[in-house]
This record gives structure tokens, sequence and C-alpha cells, in this order.
């Protein structure tokens, strides 16, 4: 099996981390992430799509990681079609910059609150976009989505940011009620590193 002996995910989110390093197994040795390099800092995600934030992270820590490193971001989001497709891209900053995820889900409640559900459904689906680099060059880019409903109520206290307001299609709980194996088989993250373990799978193993 070909696998990698050393990854950094370019996230100073540590919920994406742990839900990477379960999805990755066995096939990357070490996972790091922005944690063990606070001399990197702040990364401005000046970006309009989720790939071109996807690439200024990826870019940004392989320039600092050098050569050797392979560098995996991932820039992800919530789309409510009623919203047009806010809060997409500004998803973690959707209640202002620093915003909480409590904030942010409830700025996102209150939101949904003024759609007349009669003319319009709380369709939305959570979508993810993975730059791969090293050497300060895109190697190549991984997506995933996962089509669901916005729940009115938060439900369950599994996963972080929306997971606890999102239903995805087939299901009557929300990402926050389902396990995190059940979460990770469909979700929009784990559908890009479904795209990467085959890139894995292709290239020789170092
Ligand atoms: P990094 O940029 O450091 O990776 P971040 O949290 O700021 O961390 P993003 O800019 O990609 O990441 O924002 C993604 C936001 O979308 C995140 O903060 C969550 O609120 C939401 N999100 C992404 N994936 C999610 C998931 O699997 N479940 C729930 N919410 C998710």
């Amino acid at each position: 099996m070909t696998s990698l002996t050393r990854l950094v995910v370019a996230t100073g989110n540590a919920h994406k981390t742990a839900e990477i390093r379960r999805i990755l197994g066995d096939l990357v040795s070490l996972v790091e992430d922005l944690s063990m390099y606070p001399e990197i800092g702040e990364i401005e995600e000046t970006g309009k799509t989720f790939e071109e934030n996807a690439s200024i992270k990826a870019l940004t820590v392989s320039r600092f990681l050098g050569d050797r490193v392979w560098v995996l971001s991932d820039d992800s989001g919530l789309e409510v079609d009623a919203l047009g497709g806010k809060p997409g891209v500004y998803s973690a900053r959707y209640a202002g910059s620093g915003a909480s995820d409590a904030e942010n889900r409830a700025k996102l409640l209150e939101a949904i609150q003024k759609i007349d559900p009669v003319e319009q459904s709380l369709t939305a689906r959570f979508r993810c976009v993975m730059v791969l680099a090293r050497g300060a060059e895109k190697i190549s880019v991984f997506d995933g989505s996962v089509e669901g409903v916005i729940a009115e109520t938060e439900k369950g206290e599994q996963g972080f940011g929306y997971d606890s307001i999102f239903m995805p299609d087939g299901y009557c709980e929300t990402f926050g009620e389902l396990s995190s194996e059940v979460k990770n088989k469909m979700s929009h993250r784990g559908r890009a590193l479904e795209q990467f373990k085959q890139w894995i799978a292709g290239k020789v193993a170092g």
C-alpha cells in the first residue's frame, strides 16, 4: 500500500485536523497542522472562492516549509440556496471576524427565519476544496460536497461549526447527531479526501 510519511494540513482548525487524521488513517504516518508552526502566523483569506482560499493557505504554508514537505489545505463552508449561497466562503466569519461557531449558527438561524417556507426550501450544501502543494507549487486540487437541508433548531453535540443545524439528504438527524464515522463517509471533507486517497495510491511512496 502506498502511503505518505508526513503531511502538514494548512489549518488552524483542530476539528478539521481531527477529521482528516481519522479519514486518512494509516495512509499517512504523521499528520501535523499549524498548531505545530506558530511562526507562520495568521493567513489572510482574501479569495472569493473556496479554491482561491485553499490555494492561498496551501501555498503560504508550503513556501514556509520548503521543498520536502507535502502540504494540504482545506477551505470549506456551507451554502444555503435561499440565502443566495451564503455564508459560503465567509462561513467562518459569518457573524463577524473572530465570531464563534455558536454565533455563526445563531446568525444563520436568524436569517432562515425570514425565509417563507412555502416559497422556498431550506436546501443547502457543505463544500470543501483541498489544495495539495509542495515546494510552493500547486500539485493537485480535490473537492467534495454533501447536499442537505438546514434544521430550524440546533440538534446534537457531535462535530463542529454548522454540524448541529445541517441534515444531510436521506437522514432526519443532523451531523451533530450522527456519529463521526457516518459523517466522514458522506461529508464534503470525506469526499475530497477520497480523491486525495486515490492520488496517494497512484504515487510512488515517499
Ligand atoms: P482554517 O482556515 O485555518 O482551515 P477555518 O475554520 O477558518 O480554519 P474555513 O475558512 O475553511 O476554515 O471556514 C470553514 C468554516 O465552515 C468553519 O469554520 C465551519 O464553521 C464551517 N465548516 C466547514 N466544514 C464543516 C463541517 O464539516 N462541519 C461543520 N461546519 C463546517
